[in-house]
């Protein structure tokens, strides 16, 4: 440790020297400011006598220089608190910037824009993710839903100047073709529209971006926009009411149904058609062979026979889900793309997928069809099969004398307790459906059972609704 010597100055190069009767320049009012050790190192302790306080007019001349001193003092002080704050600040940035603590980041570039920033008709980042999901479709009467960038909250759209030029913009923004659009209707929002509407702004064209043409309002004259973008879930025939179980189908009842088939016209599993170029299936189907050539769609018939007179349609490719567990089951989904879109026809229709807000219930009457067995250890049939099931909650499902908890999140059980109607082999990756509002909705798609049709033994379907986003997100991403 050094020792301050009594009343003599160890800094003795006290520098540059103004003339004794001036001031040093910037010289602070005694008594306001503590002054700074001169002497010895700030981190060592010093004890001067008392009478070191009271210093003497040549004291007062070395003073002068130990003011300026001072700054040569302050000045390292100054850029090493300047560093520390440079880094704070960068510290500061990355956090709320890429980590982006108040807004949301572009999924791609992690670039981090405002909540504000999310659907305001302005792309801000650089693959355009926010301006890319702003609309949805709610509910079994297919409400159109625009996502406001000001309530931060998901509105109605109000039917005031809408048409269908609109209609088909909004459905291709949401990955639809527009040679598919049905129709717009005017629908009453209920609830839904107690924070008000998204409305379209007077002047408003269709040769811009239609997001920016939206502002929220409080008001709209007419109801609210109902969006058909494509003619799904409809039929020409009601079911008419085996699988095991079951009745035969009559033609159209089930349009969407496909057969999927080997090169050699074998029926190996079911499928759903859900757009004119995407079958939903099975992801177990694809164990065998997940070879897209050697796989041919079959549609448009409730006979394997005659579909086998006309040509199959190819497939381009097949995506089975990539958390699919041969093990268990879970994740048990594919999609099929086909190389030539479908033309739709009274006998080949896609089927519905759930609408956001559409929530199944246990107990709610459910349809399986497919060209599986009739009975375990029987032959395929020719005709298509339908019957009707029950849903049933996975609690129940998961029971110790049930299922004994093998259903997942990813699953759904469906059948009669009671035995005697059930899916079987062959009908894997077919449809299970439900109708709400006049209009069938998949639900699952056919995976597994234990044996078909025993007591207390329900099958086995992937839960769709579980799957919706990564349908949208391998579906819609061209
Ligand atoms: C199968 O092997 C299969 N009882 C499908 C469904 C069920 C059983 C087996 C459900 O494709």
């Amino acid at each position: 440790m050094d020792v301050v010597k009594e009343n003599v100055p160890a800094y003795d190069n006290i520098g540059f020297q103004h003339e004794d009767t001036r001031p040093p320049p910037y010289a602070p009012r005694a008594g306001i400011y503590p002054s700074l050790p001169q002497a010895t190192p700030s981190y060592v302790i010093t004890h001067a006598p008392e009478n070191t306080l009271q210093s003497t007019p040549q004291e007062n001349v070395q003073n002068k220089g130990r003011k300026k001193c001072k700054w040569s003092r302050i000045l390292p002080v100054s850029i090493f608190v300047l560093l520390i704050l440079a880094v704070l600040t960068l510290l500061l940035w990355y956090f709320l910037y890429y980590q982006c603590a108040f807004g949301r980041a572009c999924w791609n570039s992690g670039k981090c824009l405002s909540f504000s920033q999310w659907c305001d008709g302005v792309v801000d980042c650089p693959d355009g993710e926010d301006e890319s999901k702003c609309f949805r479709l709610h509910g079994s009467n297919f409400l159109l839903q625009s996502y406001s960038s000001q309530s931060q909250s998901w509105m109605p759209v109000c039917a005031d100047k809408w048409d269908d030029d609109y209609g088909k913009l909004v459905c291709e923004e949401m990955g639809y073709k527009s040679k598919d659009y049905v129709t717009y209707s005017k629908t009453n929002a209920g609830s839904l529209a107690s924070k008000g509407f998204m409305k379209l702004v007077p002047g408003s064209d269709k040769k811009s971006h239609i997001l920016s043409q939206l502002s929220h309002s409080l008001f709209c004259l007419q109801n609210t926009v109902g969006l058909r973008c494509i003619d799904c879930g409809k039929t020409i025939a009601a079911p008419s009411s085996r699988i095991v179980g079951g009745t035969e189908a009559s033609q159209g009842a089930w349009p969407w149904q496909v057969s999927l088939q080997s090169l050699s016209s074998r029926h190996i599993c079911g499928g759903s058609i859900i757009s004119p170029l995407w079958i939903v299936s099975a992801a177990h189907c694809f164990e065998g062979s997940s070879n897209s050539s050697e796989w041919i769609v079959r549609s448009g018939d409730v006979s394997l026979l005659e579909m086998k007179l006309y040509n199959g349609n190819e497939v381009r490719q097949i995506i089975s889900h990539e958390k699919f567990d041969s093990e268990t089951n879970d994740n048990d989904i594919a999609l099929l793309k086909l190389k030539k879109p479908l033309t739709f026809s009274r006998k080949v229709k896609p089927v519905c997928l759930l609408n956001n807000g559409m929530e199944l219930m246990a107990g709610t009457p459910a349809w399986i069809t497919g060209w599986g067995k009739l009975r375990s250890s029987g032959p395929l049939p020719d005709k298509l099969n339908q019957a009707q099931v029950t849903i049933y909650n996975r609690e129940d499902c998961n029971k110790p004398n049930i299922l004994d908890g093998a259903i997942t999140e990813t699953m759904i059980c469906a059948g009669e307790l009671k035995g005697g109607v059930d899916s079987c082999q062959g009908d894997s990756g077919g449809p299970l459906v439900v109708k709400e509002a006049d209009v069938w909705w998949l639900v699952g798609d056919t995976s597994w059972g234990i044996g078909c049709a025993l007591k207390n033994r329900p099958g086995v379907y992937g839960n769709v609704t579980h799957f919706l986003d990564w349908i949208y997100r391998h579906t819609q991403s061209e």
